[in-house]
């Protein structure tokens, strides 16, 4: 079976990861890529949070989330930027509604009036049942891809009210003499037309923000599928580091994160480049080199299978043929590979629309039903066990290490690893804790059974994780400005996870089909057309006949489902985070004949 792996050269075969795999599938996939001699390794982050992870670490130091859990029981303000909780991430709404109750205030910053984050009914409490809760204070509705404008009008809003923490940013941080210039010299209209957000409004969040001790700002997809997602993410980091909401309790930056293990796959080495430190004990305990130059991301090694460069690829879970951008590109760049192994729980279009030319699917049990224990992290750093389960389709299905071992002995050289103990978990962690930062204290998950917190990514007190120990403010230019007659967004329904899609309908926003386009009002009136008749939306990759749906955008703007309008999603890229810019498509829209 690992044929096409033993005959093609390693540079011209490429492995991802999904986020769903744990800790320990995942750390031995990226090890037996390297020992193979590969270094294109990647997961799905390249299309999710690539953007937070550059921009944080330009910040300060650390790529993922400033805070954990327990902050936000400590915060007075939590600002919800281009997420949606509601549908994606349900309990970070249970703590919304708490943060509100104890008097704290809660700004939501999206173009869409999402109902779930106006009104929600919490099954947990009976009162929220029946009666629903408010979920927010303030609700800004900026342009799609108009953060940039909007965080900077806060800024300036910030200063001029004289709420800048001086004494932090003067002691903590570097960089501010050049963005308050920049502010400064923004002027109020230019940013109240960029943005969207009428002055009045971006004066109540200045209020809200000067008036908290400790904020948390937070974000999603939003925020990073734009051509300028790094930006956007300094931008609201800016105010943060204004304000002095960095390195205190109660106060930081949260990344709201996509898969369950997307993080812990990314930690553990499935990527394409790694620290330093990392190689090192790698290459010692493993007897592997670490080349210095970085592997291909997830979209460069998609550009090489579509120039042919690709002899054969490795999935562990995913769904590229959906997930990427241009659908037909896509299809014919996955189906020019010779050769694919594909481990998976369960079988989704793309291993029909997107397999190579001889394609191995291998189911593997889901991670909760594996018999060892796994560990995977949260979006707060946490390291958390996962007892070993009873697979619910007993007998045949083996675990993903079990598969990645099996793989990985008939293609290395013999007696290259020690496979037994590469199909332990517990020797895994081992590893684990020896070679990758702050995860020392995995071992300590099966004697003590201990679920810890990672060293040295969280901060509680003044000292970051960069090489003075500060942290940096950036200046953020605005965007260029869009061309075509509309912006329009990608995004996902209650009834979805990703690329599989179980219900049709999608209650929050009153669709009952996902082949539409939801527009504003006065747009539809300007363009003669209303709820239910039929458009053509055209983008720079293509045309797709839809529905119209009317909601609440403002005018200018579009969404339409993922992934079924990747058919039409250009092939943009953010240039610093290689993200795909699945919501910043310049659009146009006529009346189908
Ligand atoms: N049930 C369920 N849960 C999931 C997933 C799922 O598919 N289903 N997917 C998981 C994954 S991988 C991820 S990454 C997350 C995704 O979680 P989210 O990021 O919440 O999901 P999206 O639907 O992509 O987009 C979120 C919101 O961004 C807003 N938005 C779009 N463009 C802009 C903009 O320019 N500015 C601002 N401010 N807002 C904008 C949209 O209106 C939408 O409300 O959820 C994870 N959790
Ligand atoms: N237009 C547009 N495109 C987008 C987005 C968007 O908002 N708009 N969002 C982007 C984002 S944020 C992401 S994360 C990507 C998603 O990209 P992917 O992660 O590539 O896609 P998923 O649909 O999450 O993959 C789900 C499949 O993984 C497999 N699977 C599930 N669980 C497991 C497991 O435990 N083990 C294994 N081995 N396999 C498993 C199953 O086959 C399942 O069908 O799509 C991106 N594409
Ligand atoms: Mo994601």
């Amino acid at each position: 079976m690992g044929l096409g792996l033993r005959d093609a050269p390693p540079a011209e075969v490429f492995f991802y990861a999904s986020g769903r795999s744990s800790n320990e599938a995942a750390f031995l996939l990226q090890l037996v890529a390297r020992a193979y001699g590969s270094p294109n390794i990647h997961n799905c982050s390249y299309y999710c949070h690539a953007a937070s992870s550059v921009a944080l670490s330009s910040v300060y130091g650390s790529g993922t989330a400033s805070i954990v859990l327990e902050d936000l029981e400590k915060t007075d303000l939590v600002l919800v930027a281009g997420a949606n909780p509601a549908s994606n991430h349900p309990r970070l709404i249970s703590q919304l509604i708490e943060l509100r109750r104890r008097g704290g205030k809660v700004i939501i910053v999206n173009p869409l009036r999402e109902l779930g984050l106006l009104r929600f009914r919490l099954p947990s409490d009976w009162r929220s049942l029946l009666f629903g809760s408010d979920v927010c204070d303030l609700y800004l509705q900026p342009h799609v891809g108009g953060d940039v404008a909007l965080f900077k009008a806060l800024l300036k809003g910030l200063v001029e009210a004289g709420a800048v923490d001086r004494e932090f940013v003067d002691a903590a941080t570097t960089g501010w003499g050049d963005v308050l210039s920049d502010v400064k010299a923004a002027p109020w209209d230019e940013l109240a037309r960029r943005s969207g957000v009428p002055q009045r409004c971006v004066d109540k969040a200045v209020g809200y923000l000067a008036g908290a001790q400790r904020g948390v700002l937070s974000w999603a997809m939003g925020l990073t599928h734009h051509a300028h997602g790094v930006d956007n993410v300094l931008a609201l980091s800016n105010l943060a580091l204004a304000r002095g909401w960095l390195g205190r309790p109660g106060a930081g930056l949260l990344p709201i994160r996509g898969h369950s293990n997307v993080q812990g796959v990314g930690s553990v080495g499935m990527r394409p480049a790694l620290k330093r430190a990392f190689a090192a004990k790698l290459e010692e305990l493993y007897d592997i080199r670490v080349p210095a130059e970085p592997g291909q991301d997830t979209y460069a090694s998609m550009t090489a299978a579509d120039d042919g460069r690709i002899r054969a690829s490795v999935l562990l879970g995913g769904n590229l043929f959906a997930s990427n951008p241009d659908r037909a590109w896509a299809a014919a760049a996955l189906r020019s590979i010779p050769f694919t192994v594909s481990l998976t729980t369960k079988l989704n279009e793309g291993h029909l629309h997107g397999r190579g030319r001889t394609t191995l699917i291998l189911p593997v049990l889901a991670r909760d039903e594996e018999p060892q224990t796994t560990t995977q992290e949260s979006m707060f750093n946490y390291v958390r066990r996962s007892d070993g389960g009873h697979p619910a389709t007993p007998g045949e299905m083996r675990s993903e290490v079990d598969v990645i071992a099996s793989i990985a002995e008939r293609v290395l050289p013999e007696g290259r690893f020690d496979w037994k103990a590469l199909r332990s978990h517990r020797r895994l962690r081992e590893g684990i804790a020896a070679v990758v930062p702050g995860f020392g204290p995995i071992g300590g998950v099966d004697a003590q059974r201990e679920e810890f917190h990672i060293e040295g990514r969280t901060f509680h007190e003044r000292g970051f994780a960069t090489p003075t120990g500060q942290a940096h403010f950036h200046v953020t230019p605005l965007p260029a400005e869009p061309s075509a007659e509309f912006r329009l967004m990608t995004l996902r329904s209650e009834g979805q996870f990703n690329t599989v899609v179980y219900e049709e309908e999608d209650l929050y926003r009153g669709n009952g089909r996902r082949d539409v386009v939801m527009m504003a009002e006065t747009d539809a009136r300007r363009l003669g057309v209303s709820e239910g008749d039929r458009v053509v939306v055209s983008t720079e990759a293509g045309k797709l006949e839809v529905s119209v749906a009317l909601v609440e955008l403002p005018p200018g703007n579009l969404a339409m489902y993922y992934p079924e309008a990747n058919a039409i999603v250009p092939r943009r890229l953010d240039p610093r985070s290689k993200t795909p810019a699945f919501k910043s498509v310049e659009a146009s829209l006529e009346k189908s004949s």
